[in-house]
């Protein structure tokens, strides 16, 4: 049984969607951001970032978005979420689950929390640097799309698309969404059109972006 740590549409919405689109048992704990619980005491000896998602496996707590996506895929290679060592989707995988932790997850906190790069009184050009560096991502992402393949892999899903469509769902109010982008539009419909996507909506209580 896991313990998934999450609070709506936030990073934790991955995880959960994975562990729905896996159907394995599971409970959720809510951890309201809107009013801190992040802090408090009690979810800070959870995880120490003070972020969401934290998730509890076998008795442990565990943090980090991408490597929960990871950790899940192991355990259950049933569904071949991950390709493993001497795959030749590996490398790929590899780097997908690195950029997205790495490079655009960062951007998006410098756009959602634009205070944190560089104090309050430089917000609107941290944001500007964030939607740029984000903006980048789409123009690459779409030109990985542009052969057709449905997924980012390839023609299996893996954890790189659950990471990859909960980014794209965090940029539907900004002013170009990752959506307008024509190749990888076609691949945030084709994954709106995943039955655990809709239902981790449902779940979560989110009512925009799934139907586009
Ligand atoms: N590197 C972390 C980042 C998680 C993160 O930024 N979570 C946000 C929600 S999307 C959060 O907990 N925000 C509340 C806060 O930072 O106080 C991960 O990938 O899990």
């Amino acid at each position: 049984m896991y313990s998934l740590y999450y609070s709506p549409g936030t990073a934790s919405l991955a995880v959960h969607w994975m562990l729905i689109e896996l159907g394995v048992p599971f409970e959720l704990r809510l951890v309201d951001i809107e009013t801190k619980a992040q802090r408090s005491p009690e979810y800070l000896a959870i995880n120490p970032s003070g972020q969401v998602p934290a998730m509890v496996i076998e008795g442990v707590a565990y943090a980090e978005c991408a490597a929960l996506l990871m950790l899940l895929a192991e355990r259950h290679p049933e569904r071949g979420f991950a390709p493993p060592p001497g795959d030749p989707q590996r490398a790929a995988y590899l780097q997908w689950m690195i950029y997205f932790a790495n490079t655009l997850q960062p951007a998006f906190r410098a756009w959602f929390y634009a205070d944190e790069p560089a104090g309050a009184a430089n917000a609107e050009a941290a944001m500007a640097a964030a939607r740029s560096r984000i903006e980048t991502a789409w123009d690459r992402l779409d030109g990985v799309f542009a052969d057709g393949r449905p997924f980012l892999l390839g023609e299996r899903l893996s954890a790189t698309d659950f990471l990859a469509a909960m980014l794209t769902r965090w940029s539907r109010n900004m002013p170009r969404p990752a959506a307008a982008w024509p190749h990888l539009g076609a691949y945030v419909a084709r994954m709106r059109s995943m039955p655990s996507l809709r239902e981790v909506h449902v779940r979560e209580g989110l009512a925009d972006w799934i139907d586009g």
